[in-house]
């Protein structure tokens, strides 16, 4: 049925007579009818991408995009006085992810689904998702995150699985979200659910009853782990994931032909950081019960895993205390100590035992007894061969390669910058849209003016577009003619948001002095915080008093703004990024595993201000030195300021002037006069007392470097140039390239 015809079953009357809202269930209807006619992947391997979270963002213009009807669909509601933008918005965004991880997780199923590969993901589906970020008094507060509606992408399957915790068993019942391709083929999310699942337990904010794990396992995605009852519910939350999982994978490879021997012939299981690692024991215990030996249970589970590490950061790698184990998985417990005994038995080295100092650490799992060990990107890898998990390479030094992240084109060029889509398709013709590569074709035009004029124009649109969008559904104003200089991302002291936020009080110390920028900036943020993570909270509170200080300067609010939108997700980013012309990519070398908002920015003609950090270093790679703003301290100077312990943050603030004032700001009257003196001394004291991400090392070379690209912004041809060249050489950065690797290397699915 065309949308016409859903239209006037559903509501009898026409397209024009129908409310935004009454369009968008007849599209999503359409929709869905039409992925489910598509054929699905098919073959005899096939790959499970086990992850906590799918960011997958909207689904519906993509999904009209890659069905190829996109245009079609546009017309037929123009045509009768209706907005194909307008109904977009109508759609809820599930927020199924914290950030790049998740989001990497939905890149992947696109170009898994557009390639043709036989594989599927398995996750949760969580209600309430992460937590929407509301802002009052200059601070963060989380409320719930509701996504999912009468009608919604969700699919209710017959299959549910009984899943045993200690103590108690729960009914699971699978949803499926059809994935569209771009070349029409499909495949699928699976999401799991338990049917007591009860939203009425949650009142005001993000607070339930973490005891009841049959009425609030799947509220949330990583419920609040500040206190020992949400950390406990994340391993009964992992535990429903994998389980539910390894069953699913088994009846699956078995309905194929499979005889359980055969497994690794049938499925292969990419382990998306540690929180799936469960999944190993889980498999083993199940093809136990099924009959097989432990002996030949664990090689066959061990040629089927593979794992992602994303983070070096310690607090990431997950360990477990035993007695959480214990308590909510103690089937689980004797594989385990298994696993670890022949660890033990083999290797005389402590530091790669899975159990330790009372803890199961789950990386371990992964690395022993999984077939393959990959980073994010090339620096990344490196610093796991050779520093952080160096043990484990010496050990197995076949297992560890390189992936580099990739976005997909089809979200991140053609849905979110449909202007520079049509503008490269009339220079290079539409090969692009399948082949990455053809960017490079751009190369013929950097000495083009009338091009790069073009090009200029694209970006002035979308600065504009965005402008509207922020007045609309923030009430924000801002100056298109103004340079856009823009860091979206979780809010980490490792981002570094507060050095960003230095540079802005030094600027605004210029801008009384008299020194005025050629142009006005517009900084722009949006991030979310953990909800336990105090000091990240308090540098959204330094930001929001910023923003409220200088919108209220009059001699310094002509020159410079600070914006933090609030709840920064998917949909904001496809609206921030092509509008930006500076993106801020100044992790502390070595921590930004990858990064791919730096990719996306990078294929949307920004130009990035950054460290020689994650896929910063192989962006700078393929751009060279004049179209990249490169500052700050090697990862090796890094790794061996931490090894030695010599870094003194008040030594920078003593000697340095610009430093001493602008962290004497945080905690001047005019500050205090718009936010909490606790929030703003507590920041102040940790960057003059610790500072564990060395903010301050780096802020004179950023700041140096950040003046540097203002100016030359002023040579707006020369400027043009250098983000041309950065969308030619952006090519390599597609998550199809990414996928094709992992299935050449890992998969090896035909
Ligand atoms: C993120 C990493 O921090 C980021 O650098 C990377 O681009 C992304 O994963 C995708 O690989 N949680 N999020 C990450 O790691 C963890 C753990
Ligand atoms: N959150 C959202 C909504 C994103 O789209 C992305 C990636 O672009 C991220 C988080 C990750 O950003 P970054 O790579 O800068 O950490």
């Amino acid at each position: 049925m065309n949308l016409s015809e859903i239209v006037s079953n559903r509501y009898h009357k026409g397209i024009g007579d129908c409310s935004n809202e009454e369009l968008y269930y007849a599209l999503l209807e359409m929709t869905k009818n039409m992925a489910a006619a598509k054929e699905s992947n098919e073959g005899k391997r096939k790959l499970y991408y086990i992850s906590a979270e799918f960011l997958i963002g909207k689904l519906l213009s993509n999904n009209l995009i890659n069905l190829g009807v996109y245009e079609e669909v546009k017309k037929t509601l123009a045509d009768n006085g209706k907005s194909l933008a307008e109904v977009e918005e109508v759609e809820p965004e599930p927020s199924l992810g914290n950030g790049g991880l998740g989001r990497l997780a939905a890149c992947f199923l696109d170009s898994i689904a557009s390639l043709g590969l036989n594989g599927d993901g398995v996750g949760l589906n969580y209600h309430y998702g992460l937590f929407k970020q509301v802002f009052e008094n200059n601070l963060q507060n989380e409320t719930k995150n509701p996504w999912i509606e009468k009608e919604s992408w969700l699919k209710k399957t017959d299959v549910t699985y009984p899943i045993q915790f200690g103590g108690f068993t729960l009914t699971s019942r699978l949803y499926d979200i059809d994935v569209v391709g771009y070349n029409n083929r499909t495949t699928k999310l699976h999401l799991f659910d338990v049917e007591t699942v009860d939203e009425s337990i949650v009142g005001d904010g993000i607070d339930f009853d973490k005891e009841d794990i049959a009425k609030n396992l799947t509220l949330f995605l990583y419920p609040d782990d500040s206190d020992d009852k949400g950390r406990l519910l994340r391993v009964y939350q992992q535990y429903f994931m994998v389980s539910n999982g390894a069953r699913l994978i088994l009846d699956e490879a078995v309905a194929r032909g499979c005889n359980l021997h055969d497994l690794a012939d049938y499925a292969v299981v990419q382990i998306n950081d540690t929180h799936p690692t469960m999944v190993i024991p889980e498999l083993i215990r199940l093809l136990m019960e099924r009959g097989i030996e432990m002996d030949e249970a664990i090689d066959i589970v061990s040629k089927t895993c593979a794992y992602t590490n994303h983070t070096i950061l310690a607090e990431a790698l997950e360990k477990w205390p035993i007695g959480y184990m214990e308590k909510a998985v103690p089937q689980l417990m004797p594989i385990i100590y298994e696993l670890n005994n022949r660890v033990n038995k083999k290797f005389r080295d402590k530091s790669v035992a899975i159990i330790k100092d009372g803890c199961v650490h789950m990386a371990h799992i992964d690395i022993h007894y999984g077939f393959s060990v990959n980073g994010v990107a090339y620096l990344h890898t490196e610093i796991l061969k050779n520093s952080e998990l160096n043990n484990f390479y010496k050990i197995y030094p076949e297992k560890f390669n390189n992936k580099t992240n990739g976005i997909t084109f089809r979200r991140w060029l053609l849905h979110s910058n449909p202007e520079l889509t049509a503008l490269i398709e009339s220079l290079i013709g539409p090969k692009f849209k399948e082949d990455a590569m053809e960017l490079e074709k751009l190369g013929a035009y950097v000495d083009d003016d009338a091009v790069l004029d073009k090009l200029l124009a694209v970006k002035m649109g979308n600065k504009v577009r965005l402008k509207n969008y922020l007045k609309k559904t923030q009430n924000i104003d801002i100056d298109e003619n103004s340079v856009f200089d823009i860091q979206i991302k979780r809010l980490h002291e490792y981002k570094r948001q507060q050095m960003n936020a230095l540079y802005v009080i030094n600027k605004y110390f210029e801008i009384k002095e008299g020194k005025k920028p050629a142009r006005p900036i517009t900084v722009i943020f949006g991030a979310k915080a953990a909800p336990a993570y105090v000091i990240a909270k308090d540098i959204i509170h330094l930001i929001l008093c910023l923003q409220q200080i200088i919108d209220n300067d009059p001699e310094v609010s002509p020159y410079l703004k600070v914006v933090m939108v609030e709840n920064y997700n998917v949909t904001l980013a496809e609206k921030l990024i092509p509008a930006a012309d500076i993106h801020e990519q100044i992790s502390l070398a070595s921590k930004e595993a990858s990064g791919t908002s730096n990719m996306k920015f990078m294929l949307n003609g920004a130009l990035a201000i950054g460290t020689m950090d994650g896929a910063n270093v192989e962006m700078h790679q393929f751009v060279g030195d004049d179209n990249i703003y490169i500052f700050g301290e090697s990862s090796e100077d890094v790794i061996r300021h931490y090894e030695k312990a010599d870094y003194v943050s008040r030594d920078y603030y003593n000697s340095d002037e610009k430093i001493r004032r602008a962290i004497d700001f945080i905690v001047s009257d005019t500050l205090k006069s718009v936010g909490n003196a606790e929030n703003l001394e507590r920041l102040y004291n940790e960057l003059l007392n610790k500072d564990w991400f060395m903010t301050l090392p780096d802020f004179e070379s950023y700041r140096e470097t950040r003046d540097r690209m203002l100016g030359d912004y002023e040579d707006r041809k020369a400027w043009a140039k250098k983000t041309l060249i950065n969308i030619s050489k952006a090519g390599f950065f597609s998550s199809d390239r990414t996928i094709e690797e992992y299935n050449k290397d890992i998969w090896k699915l035909n």
